[in-house]
């Protein structure tokens, strides 16, 4: 067991940069396409929004039933992208935050390809495990600087308690024992989820940095206010698996984390619909490719590595639209 104590540093958005990852689709294939209609399009449009709720407002059957279908997709259902260690489907979804971590983070596109990967493993728990809730987020402004007695680390109704002993494997709830394939951080060794909870870092998710971010008036300044406090309070307050910025998908807290992180984004948003539905700003890269920087834009298409088809940036503006088709209550 690597020690990953190195990553709970404020550093969390440079990955690596020696680590090999595969680069994204390049955005000069796109532009040779006539007005791109979207590739991650879905037939009949969206009639019926998901309704995502916060984990602490869910009953108990709720939660059970969002947790039997995670346990699903990691132990009944395989593998489908081939990629490298991948075993269970839920390995796809980490491999595809792993091989390109360097890509989605600290850029542009850091915000549209998370908001991405949600929507990803909310389908992937309800059309390959029978799951019909949607995908909950945590709440985690009214659990921030007291992570450790948050309701998601509940044995029972939740997702295990805290790492124990020098390798910090949880051992409590459903996840304890379980075997990752992928990670730690680019390496693909088995391991356990590890933990180790810490109170102080969990408030960068407090109300008070969340509001700074909705406060400001473009996605320029906004995604990298949303980007720090309130993205590093969720990951280094859980920490051990949760703050490698590579590999942090192999705690199924990260779904619940990053889909908290898209309500603060959808939240600024909306204070100033239609304009921010278009509103994307940012690089493409985190350093600058041989012929110099390139802005995100709307028609970049974001790589999901075969888990389920890449989407263009457009299609994920709107969590509304036809492709995501839910909304925040
Ligand atoms: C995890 O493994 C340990 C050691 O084998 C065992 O004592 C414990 O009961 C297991 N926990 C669960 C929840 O399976
Ligand atoms: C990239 O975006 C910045 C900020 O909006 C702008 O000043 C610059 O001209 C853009 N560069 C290109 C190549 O479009
Ligand atoms: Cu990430």
């Amino acid at each position: 067991m690597v020690c990953l104590r190195s990553f709970l540093t404020a550093s969390f958005v440079l990955a690596s940069a020696t680590a090999v990852f595969a680069s994204p689709i390049a955005r000069q294939d796109l532009s040779s396409r006539d007005a791109p209609e979207g590739l991650g399009k879905r037939q009949g449009g969206c009639t019926t929004r998901l309704q995502r709720r916060a984990w602490q407002a869910l009953s108990d059957a709720e939660k059970r039933a969002y947790i039997d279908a995670e346990l699903c997709l990691m132990w009944r259902v395989p593998q489908r992208t081939g990629l490298e260690a991948a075993v269970s489907r839920f390995d796809d979804l980490v491999k595809a935050h792993q091989l390109q971590a360097n890509v989605v983070h600290g850029d542009g596109w850091f915000l549209p390809f998370h908001r991405l990967h949600m929507h990803a493993h909310e389908r992937l728990l309800r059309e390959e495990c029978g799951y019909t809730g949607a995908q909950p987020y945590w709440d985690e402004e009214a659990d921030a600087g007291a992570f450790s007695s948050s309701v998601v680390f509940d044995a029972e109704t939740g997702f295990g308690g805290n790492g124990v002993g020098a390798d910090g494997c949880i051992q409590t709830g459903p996840f304890a024992n379980y075997t990752l394939h992928t990670g730690p951080s680019f390496e693909n060794v088995d391991h356990c989820i590890s933990r180790a909870i810490d109170d102080d870092a969990s408030r960068g998710s407090a109300t008070d940095a969340v509001e700074s971010c909705l406060a400001l008036p473009d996605f320029a300044t906004a995604w990298p206010c949303m980007e720090g406090a309130p993205h590093l309070g969720g990951h280094n307050g859980v920490g051990g698996e949760m703050s490698n910025p590579i590999s942090s998908p192999g705690d199924p807290l990260f779904y619940l984390h990053h889909t908290f992180l898209d309500r603060v984004w959808w939240r600024w948003q909306q204070q100033n619909l239609p304009a921010r539905l278009s509103d994307i700003a940012g690089y493409t890269t985190q350093e600058p490719p041989a012929g110099g920087w390139i802005n995100a834009t709307l028609d970049d298409e974001l790589n999901m590595y075969g888990v389920i088809p890449n989407a263009l940036i457009r299609e994920v503006m709107d969590v509304t639209g036809d492709l995501l088709c839910m909304e925040y209550v």
